[in-house]
């Protein structure tokens, strides 16, 4: 069916979670919703509260502009608005505008009758951030740990809180993270490649179905895991790489305390180690 008559045929009222009617509209392409507004009221807001806090600050350099979150020494208690407030009412908008973003989707998939998959996949992005300027924060007891709203600043802290744990790289959750991550790379290249080889072919051939895309993976490595599998494989891979990077974060410095190095040590001081092993070389 043609795109501007599919349209016209789904673009009927109903489907919403709240609000009823009153939201229930299109502005030319976008649909509106009750979250579509809750979203603009919090991005103006959280936008409107940057450009506040960059023009407390010295200087426009968009790279340099930074929210810093309070100094440690506020807790869990509300700063003034110069001194990290700006920050936490950010972080109040960012939440508002992204779980608004969420929930507009889901009111998009329910009027089209389709799965929650897109907004629930949303929703584990949405969790790695909040793990990070939330629920770290929270556990740690001041919300001076969240990190700071600027380019490089925030890339400042990162590499201070990587290397406040000796070397991230030795935290075995941040090493799963990782591997989902290059994992969904992976599958996306080998996905996106299949497609375009089969779909997309040279002037004058003919456009190759899916037993060609099954074929070429059974001639190749002996299995195909099918053209619906491959997507369930890549939702998987990608929720996996941003739930692993929350956990690997939450964990370093409520759970695991000192140097990712050192932790490794728990493998030298197993009791499985034979006392005389030095005699075995
Ligand atoms: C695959 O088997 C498959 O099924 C035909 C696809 O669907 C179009 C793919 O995109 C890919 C990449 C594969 C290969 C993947 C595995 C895990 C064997």
């Amino acid at each position: 069916m043609a795109m501007l008559s599919f349209e016209r045929k789904y673009r009927v009222k109903g489907g919403t979670l709240i609000g009823g009617d009153l939201f229930d509209f299109w502005v030319g392409p976008f649909y509106v919703g009750f979250f579509g507004a809750v979203t603009i009221f919090f991005s103006v807001l959280g936008t409107a509260l940057i450009f506040w806090g960059a023009a407390l600050g010295d200087t426009w350099n968009p790279w340099i502009i930074s929210i810093e979150p309070p100094d440690v020494s506020y807790g869990l208690g509300l700063a003034p608005m110069a001194d990290g407030g700006l920050w936490q009412v950010i972080t109040i908008c960012a939440h508002g505008a992204f779980i608004g973003w969420a929930l507009r989707e889901v009111e998009i998939c329910r009027k089209l009758g389709m799965g929650y998959h897109v907004p629930i996949a949303f929703g584990v992005a949405i969790f790695a951030y909040t793990t990070l300027v939330v629920f770290r924060p929270l556990l740690l007891g001041a919300w001076g740990y969240g990190f700071p709203y600027g380019i490089f600043s925030h890339l400042d802290w990162v590499s201070t809180v990587g290397y406040a744990y000796g070397n991230f790289h030795y935290n075995p959750v941040h090493m799963i993270a990782i591997t989902f991550f290059f994992t969904t790379a992976l599958a996306l290249a080998l996905h996106g490649g299949l497609i375009l080889s089969a779909v997309n072919p040279q002037k004058g051939t003919e456009v190759k179905s899916p037993e060609h895309e099954d074929t070429f993976f059974r001639d190749f490595i002996g299995y195909s895991i099918g053209s619906l599998g491959i997507h369930r494989l890549g939702l998987l891979l990608a929720l996996n790489a941003g739930f692993w990077s929350a956990v690997c974060i939450v964990i370093s410095g409520p759970v695991v305390t000192g140097s990712w190095i050192e932790w490794w040590e728990f493998w030298r001081e197993l009791q499985i180690w034979p006392a005389n092993w030095e005699a075995y070389r």
